[in-house]
């Protein structure tokens, strides 16, 4: 592309690569030109950026001023913010990271810092933080995601290691050329596909899928919601019971035993354990028996077509796409090993088009495109603290310190935290069940957050540190798994008194009196400098020159040849698993698991198990009689720029809208535009009905990210705005991940009566 006048220019978010013209001081964004399927979140950035609920100065809680972090009086979230001068923050932050570190040790000092935070290799949020605290002692951090945490656990006791795989992910070229069958659990949702950790020059997903359908290969989408396959997929719509995914495998795993349908000869050579499952299938191990007719009950979907399906997937070239957002839920472990078991039943493991893949869709470079080398980063230092927790135990170890738990074979136990940093999250938004993390927030002496904007992540700190983002700052793009750097050159400087993170620490570091270790003494051009010459060394290996930086900036993306266009996961392991064993504990897909069964976690056991969850459509649902999902927001990435026109487009009478199909609504007296409260014993949040039939009865979908917005007034803290965190339980994966798992909740709903309160998430508290 080439610039059109000297204010056009090329940025990149995680949802893809844009221009923005800036026409005195206005910015309009628009998509790359060479995007084939550019992302609509573009539309959020001018009206977020530059809206009300930008951060304007640092600010600290009212009380908290006052009478400093041991005498502060109320509750955080609850008080007004006080703006303050850089100057002031600065002695603040000082005094009181001097006083935490010298009466407690660095080790009370929480970091963990979760969260997406921007694109860009320097500025990234996370990055900046921990190298600044490593350079004073460290932290404890956490471990894992909000996003695959069972499969980063389990998997590489099983298969390997989960990111690894992700990247190896077989590739759909392939699957149009040698695939006949496409099984989804959870669907390969596009509106998901927007986005790609880091960045993405073009999203070609949408393409590549459309090009298999037009090869004749078929799809079928066990899901919820029918849209969670495009609809230029023309897939066959099956909608299990949420969390009953599991008992579906199974029984298909059943029947290709009692049929003698399944690949011995590959179950013999590649894998390990499978008489366990094949005990436990036929009933030998509970007295269950892992039918059809058993699963039918389990899930809803008919025993006819379970057996249907089976036979057709072993007659087939077929892959298993099981997204992740099936494992956040409890023992979400359970469907990713079921769909390891039955892609090795199936035998197709390494086969063009055949096999497995999990989280399809849940990055728009999974099957697409891959990294051919590796993209500078700004180092973090090394963090002089061992300790650490898995990331979604933030509310216990808060509220629990010093107590024990078990994680992942180790019983562990919870540091005493005085103090917290969160920089490029906002745990409000990702975490579950948030009147408990209101009341974990309540803990620790101090709460420091850097935010954007006025999140409630940032509403429940004592000091907030206003910062740049990514148009008022220059950096280099590139996505983790993408093949292109996409320049983000600073379009327009940071507004009122937002700085960037790096002058912060600078500046601080200069204060604390100490080494230089964060800064090396160099600006962020010179650290951008010299990060652009270690990727021009980089890229010289692969026979490509790049530009000077400067050159870069002002340009447009720089594409490499993608390292894989037709990858096949596994392939290696199943041509030679003797020179290629896998880094299972046997070298072998481990179908059961010796080690894991060595925890004894009854939460999870050494084989796929069938465990019910405590909160699905199976369990007593007289009090609370629907499920409710709470999966990616279309309009936005997680609670992003959640003030931005696209975002707010989709609202109903401002509120999140929530899905729910015409039967349940009629059931409850709601029609199409209501506005609704959404209820349980934990919380409650209004939300605006979309009637429809996308959604399968006795289910309901709430996207995530809509800004928490409690009404404090209210006895139940009732959520104003439509945040499906708040109805959310915080139990957990199992003891052996410990991750998130939100997607198993049951929920009420009914009409809201009365005049609706106006939604405050966007007003600043100062
Ligand atoms: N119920 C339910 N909950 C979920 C999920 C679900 O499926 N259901 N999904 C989970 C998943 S998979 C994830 S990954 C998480 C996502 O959770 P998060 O990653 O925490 O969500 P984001 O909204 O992306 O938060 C990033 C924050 O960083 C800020 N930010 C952006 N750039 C910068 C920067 O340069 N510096 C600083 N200091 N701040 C910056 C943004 O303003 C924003 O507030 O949510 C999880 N929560
Ligand atoms: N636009 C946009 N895209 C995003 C993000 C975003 O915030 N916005 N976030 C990104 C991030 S961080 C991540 S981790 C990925 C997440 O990617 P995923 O985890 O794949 O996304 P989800 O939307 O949580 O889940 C996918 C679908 O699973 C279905 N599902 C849920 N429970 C069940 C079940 O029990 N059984 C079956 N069969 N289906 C079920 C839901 O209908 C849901 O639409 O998305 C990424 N993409
Ligand atoms: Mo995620």
């Amino acid at each position: 592309m080439s610039k059109k006048n000297t204010h056009s220019y090329v940025t990149s978010n995680h949802w893809g690569a844009s221009v923005i013209k800036l026409d005195d001081k206005k910015l309009t964004v628009s998509s790359h030109p060479d995007d084939p399927n550019p992302s609509p979140i573009n539309d959020n950035i001018s009206g977020a950026l530059q809206g009300r609920s930008r951060i304007q100065r640092p600010a600290v809680r009212e009380s908290y001023l006052k009478y400093g972090p041991l005498g502060a009086t109320k509750e955080r979230g609850t008080e007004k913010f006080i703006e303050v001068s850089w100057e002031t923050v600065f002695d603040l932050i000082t005094k009181e990271l001097t006083r935490v570190r010298t009466d407690y040790g660095n080790n009370a000092l929480f970091a963990g810092s979760y969260g997406w935070s921007s694109a860009g290799r320097f500025h990234h949020a996370q990055s900046q933080l921990k190298r600044f605290l490593n350079s004073i002692g460290g932290f404890v951090r956490s471990e894992g995601n909000y996003s695959y945490n069972a499969a980063l656990v389990l998997m590489p006791y099983i298969v390997g290691n989960f990111r690894d795989h992700v990247k190896q992910a077989t590739r759909w070229t392939t699957v149009k050329d040698e695939g006949e069958l496409v099984v989804m659990f959870g669907g390969i949702p596009l509106r998901n596909a927007q986005v790609s950790g880091g960045g993405i020059a073009k999203h070609s997903l949408k393409d590549d899928m459309k090009a298999c359908v037009d090869a004749g290969v078929r799809f079928v989408n066990f899901s919820p919601l029918k849209n969670d396959a495009a609809t230029e997929l023309n897939a066959e719509w099956l909608a299990p019971k949420p969390g009953s995914d599991t008992a579906i495998m199974m029984a298909i795993a059943h029947t290709l035993i009692v049929e003698d349908l399944y690949n011995k000869p590959f179950v013999e050579r590649y894998t390990v354990g499978f008489d366990k499952n094949k005990a436990y299938l036929l009933g030998n191990i509970d007295g269950i028996v892992k039918n059809a007719a058993w699963a039918e009950k389990q899930s809803g979907i008919s025993a006819q077509k379970i057996i249907a399906l089976s036979r057709e997937m072993a007659s087939k070239r077929t892959l298993i796409c099981t997204a992740v957002g099936l494992q956040r839920a409890e023992y979400g472990e359970q469907p990713l090993w079921m769909t390891v078991l039955l892609a090795s039943m199936l035998g197709q493991i390494g086969l063009p088009g055949g096999g497995f893949g999990i989280g399809y869709g849940a990055d728009a470079s999974i099957g697409v495109v891959d990294r051919p080398l590796r993209w500078p980063s700004f180092p973090q230092g090394k963090n002089p603290v061992e300790d650490f927790i898995p990331v979604a135990m933030i509310s216990e170890m808060l509220l629990s310190p010093n107590t024990p738990y078990e994680y992942n074979g180790q019983t562990r136990v919870f540091p005493d935290i005085k103090m917290v940093w969160w920089a490029g999250g906002n745990p409000f938004h990702h975490h579950q069940d948030l009147n408990r993390l209101r009341k974990a927030f309540q803990k620790p002496q101090t709460v420091i957050v850097n935010e954007i904007s006025w999140t409630a992540t940032a509403r429940h700190a004592d000091i907030v540190l206003p910062v740049a983002s990514t148009i008022e700052r220059t950096d280099i793009g590139a996505g983790t798994q993408d093949n292109a750097v996409i320049p983000m050159p600073q379009i327009i400087p940071p507004p009122f008194e937002a700085r960037t993170e790096f002058d912060i620490y600078s500046e601080l570091e200069k204060r604390l009196n100490i080494n230089t270790d964060f800064s090396r003494e160099m600006t962020s051009d010179q650290w951008l400098e010299e990060m652009w010459a270690s990727l021009q060394k980089e890229a010289k290996q692969h026979k490509k020159d790049l530009p000077d930086l400067s050159t870069f900036l002002k340009g447009d993306v720089i594409s490499f040849d993608d390292p894989a266009p037709q990858g096949v996961f596994l392939s290696d392991f199943r041509q030679d698993p003797d020179q290629y064993p896998l880094t299972t504990p046997s070298g072998k897909i481990e179908l059961a698991s010796d080690v894991i069964a060595g925890f004894q976690y009854e939460d999870c056991p050494g084989q796929p198990t069938w465990l019910p969850p405590r909160e699905w459509l199976g369990a007593d649902t007289s009090q609370f009689g629907l499920h409710m999902i709470s999966g990616q927001p279309a309009t936005r990435l997680h609670s992003q720029l959640d003030e931005g026109a696209y975002s707010k487009s989709m609202k109903i009478q401002n509120r999140e809208p929530i899905l729910i199909h015409p039967n349940d609504a009629a059931k409850r007296g709601i029609k199409d535009g209501d506005v609704v409260i959404v209820f349980n014993d934990r919380g409650q949040c209004l939300a605006g009905a979309n009637v429809t039939e996308d959604i399968c009865q006795n289910t309901v979908f709430l996207w995530t990210g809509a800004w928490y917005d409690p009404n404090l007034q209210d006895k139940n803290h009732q959520d104003r705005h439509g945040n499906p965190n708040v109805l959310t339980h915080d139990y957990r994966t199992s003891r052996l991940s410990q991750g998130p798992a939100a997607q198993s909740a049951l929920v009420e709903i009914k009409k809201y009566q009365g005049t609706l309160p106006e939604v405050q998430a966007f007003i600043p508290p100062i």
